[in-house]
């Protein structure tokens, strides 16, 4: 067993982060570090005649190198980088057909809501939200044309953890071809691997927790199926949605500490969860890591521990809300997560804002509920911020 009862972490995670993808003897210049190429083109000894590359929207060094460092970290054999997190979801989605259907869990982020309720609706593709921590609603949820099942565990903003190994054998159960994605931003794979539990792709949102310095919007796919990834690459090429070398550059690098800081996440959000767990003004907080969450049991089955980001509910609503989130000095107020820097938001108005109203009220995503993104700061400071931002919010004493 590992760290905090979890699944114990595979061997070797630091090394293939530092090495993998990273070659000196693969540059003329034996440069140890992958220089950025910034060509968009690639002379041809011919028409139609050249070696690895010949248009940087098809294939470029610098890209290719980080390509190889994300297949390798979730031990996958392809991996492929995107403009955005986004940018990877529609492309992704882009697999499928007119008149198919997507099952995905009913708690996303706003923005992948916005896509697949607004853009692929349009489009004609259907999509359903259902309960995935309820069995039974998933087996009611498939159809005939039910070609994707769409995953995001822990879910953002509730933190709901969804059984990676039922709910796979149920979808391939019902239809061997339905393709199974995963997001797995708020974990990356040095917390959760989802190919070791027949997931067919594994998507990032890189932006987060891969890059961690809120400098590069970004994200990636991992397959380990050679046609699924012949796939997606046609379709990466074709509708073009590629990230600049420079910013494969920055992700390469930030890669190379991902042990360390996603290490440092999981220590200091357990702290704060407990101590957020103690405090007489909140409710609720919805961390996987504590015992008290309702799917404790089975992260510690498919993780190995929880990130920094985790929401809590408290007993006010959005005056103390509002108080709250502008009297943090530490905390940044803003949407994202999983940089080096603490934030703090409000999902009900801003990261979830553009899901329906009925159905964050369904959800749960009210007025009350907090989302933090624990930082990598000393945590004394984090906690004393909170605290001080607690009383102010809750006329305590200071
Ligand atoms: O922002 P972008 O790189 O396009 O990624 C979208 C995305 C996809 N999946 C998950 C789980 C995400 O959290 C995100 C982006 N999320 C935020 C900006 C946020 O604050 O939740």
């Amino acid at each position: 067993m590992g760290d905090q009862g979890f699944l114990e972490q595979k061997p070797g995670f630091a090394t293939i982060a530092i090495h993998a993808g990273t070659n000196a003897d693969k540059w003329q210049s034996n440069a140890v570090v992958t220089p950025i190429v910034t060509s968009t083109t690639f002379k041809q000894s011919g028409p139609a005649e050249y070696e690895e590359f010949d248009y940087s929207r098809s294939g470029n060094p610098t890209r290719n190198a980080l390509e190889e460092c994300l297949a390798a970290l979730d031990g996958g054999k392809h991996g492929l980088a995107f403009a955005s997190g986004l940018g990877a979801i529609t492309t992704i989605a882009s697999l499928l057909s007119r008149g198919d259907h997507i099952l995905s869990c009913d708690d996303v982020y706003g923005g992948t809501n916005r896509l697949f309720s607004h853009v692929l609706l349009r489009l004609g593709i259907e999509v359903s939200f259902v309960d995935f921590t309820n069995v039974e609603e998933i087996k009611k949820g498939f159809q005939k044309n039910t070609k994707m099942l769409w995953i995001e565990t822990p879910t953002n903003p509730l933190l709901k953890v969804i059984d990676l190994d039922v709910v796979t054998k149920l979808a391939k159960s019902y239809n061997q071809d339905i393709i199974v994605v995963i997001d797995n931003t708020f974990l990356t794979p040095y917390l959760q691997r989802p190919l070791d539990f027949g997931v067919d792709i594994v998507m990032y949102s890189i932006t987060k927790y891969m890059n961690g310095h809120s400098d590069v919007i970004m994200g990636a796919a991992v397959v380990n199926d050679d046609d699924l990834a012949d796939r997606l690459r046609f379709l990466q090429k074709s509708m073009g949605i590629v990230p600049s070398p420079m910013d494969c550059y920055l992700v390469s690098r930030s890669l190379k500490t991902l042990a360390l800081r996603m290490e440092q996440h999981k220590k200091s959000s357990l702290i704060i969860a407990k101590w957020l767990h103690e405090h007489p003004k909140i409710v609720e907080v919805l961390h996987p890591g504590l015992p008290t969450h309702p799917q404790y049991k089975i992260s510690q089955k498919q993780m190995t521990g929880h990130s920094g980001t985790f929401s809590f509910k408290h007993s006010g609503d959005l005056k103390e809300s509002k108080t709250f989130l502008t009297s943090l000095k530490v905390f940044t107020l803003a949407e994202s997560l999983g940089g080096y820097e603490s934030l703090a938001e409000l999902p009900s108005l801003m990261t979830h804002a553009s899901v329906p109203e009925e159905q964050r009220t369904k959800l749960g995503i009210t007025h009350s509920l907090i989302r933090l993104s624990v930082g990598l700061e000393d945590v004394d400071d984090l906690i004393k911020d909170l605290d001080q931002a607690l009383n102010r919010a809750f006329d305590l004493k200071n």
